[in-house]
């Protein structure tokens, strides 16, 4: 097969997983015996620096005409500390969502059997979880009108009728293919745009009638993951929630490092980890790349249907985890100090056994 991948590594840490990431897919190429060629492009603050843009024009033609691309991540502790910046890293990430119309980001939070035991959450709490959220990713307060006087702020958290039903309708579309069980989580007792949300949901329920929908408020939702997560399967959810819940459903997996996503919708596919660009370990060789190398396995996937080859790769993940390895943010205090890995070795290791 032959595919063009765009690789866009970003700020902090997404320099490095990224690299990961990528000798992935050429290892996957070679093994496989398809032809993917590669280009990369800037955005976030990287992008700033060299072009004042966080979003150069450059990147969002190269991202058109590419057939997949593999994230990394934005951001910069500087512009945390500048509230009033004018120019920020996110921009870039809001305004590529938007501009490839990747309304749905999809989180499966994948839990490997070896890192139960250094959870924080009970091992028979958790074993046999297994949940794929939808989070909206181009509506809300993301992208709602912004006011700032010298006194107050708002952010307008708006959703159409078509942005929650084409959401609704992809998460549906996988509850059919999974345990046929959808949970949609809003705040319908208290916000007007959760109560147009779950009146969508309702609506396209009716097309699916062998799925079973629970709703669930976002306060009750996020206790439940940790106190029930086998109790969610299917989630659907707007952006702000998403954005929050899923994070929280990291400690499921074992750590922000260890989960992928995919942003799809009406072009290009991105896949990206989850976390962002961590400045606090950026350039140590200490982030866990895994997030990244399974996003790689989503990207082939989900925009080439290469399942075998997908499979390959998180099959790799799960023998380097078998084989006692892991990064920092997934050691305990069991783990031998021999066997914690920095980012190129921990890629080494899962390059070998694919
Ligand atoms: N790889 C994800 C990333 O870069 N996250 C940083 C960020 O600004 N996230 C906000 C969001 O995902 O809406």
């Amino acid at each position: 097969m032959r595919k063009h991948i765009l690789v866009v590594p970003g700020d902090g840490i997404g320099q490095e997983v990224t690299q990961v990431g990528k000798k992935v897919l050429e290892r996957v190429a070679e093994k496989f015996g398809h032809d993917f060629t590669y280009d990369e492009a800037l955005i976030g603050h990287v992008a700033i620096e060299a072009t004042g843009d966080p979003l150069p024009e450059e990147t969002l033609v190269k991202m058109r005409s590419s057939d997949a691309i593999l994230f990394g991540a934005v951001g910069h502790a500087k512009y945390d500390n500048d509230p009033n910046a004018k120019v920020r890293p996110e921009q870039g990430l809001l305004k590529m969502r938007k501009e490839l119309g990747l309304f749905a980001n999809l989180r499966p939070i994948k839990l490997f059997d070896e890192l139960l035991a250094s959870s924080s959450i009970k091992p028979e709490i958790l074993k046999g979880s297994d949940i794929l959220f939808f989070r909206e990713l181009t509506g809300d307060v993301y992208f709602g009108e912004k006011k700032r006087t010298e006194d107050s702020a708002s952010d307008l958290m708006i959703y159409h009728r078509y942005e929650v039903e084409r959401i609704a309708r992809k998460a549906f579309d996988a509850a059919m293919t999974r345990g046929k069980k959808l949970m949609s989580v809003d705040k319908a007792n208290v916000l007007e745009s959760s109560r147009l949300w779950r009146e969508v949901v309702q609506e396209v329920s009716k097309d699916y009638p062998e799925v079973t929908v629970e709703h669930q408020f976002i306060d009750a939702a996020a206790m439940l993951l940790i106190k029930d997560p086998k109790r969610f399967d299917v989630v659907v959810l707007g952006n702000l929630f998403g954005d929050i819940l899923t994070d929280e459903a990291s400690q499921i997996a074992g750590s922000m490092g260890m989960l992928a996503s995919a942003s799809i919708g009406e072009s290009t596919g991105v896949y990206e980890p989850i976390h962002g660009s961590a400045h606090d370990i950026a350039g140590k060789n200490l982030a866990n790349p895994m997030a990244s190398v399974l996003s790689a396995a989503l990207l082939l996937d989900i925009s080439f249907g290469l399942k075998e080859e997908s499979e390959a790769v998180i099959s790799a993940v799960d023998a380097v985890l078998k084989a006692g390895f892991r990064t920092g943010d997934i050691a305990d205090e069991n783990t031998p100090k021999e066997m914690i890995l920095g980012t190129q070795e921990i890629g080494e290791e899962i390059l070998k056994r694919i």
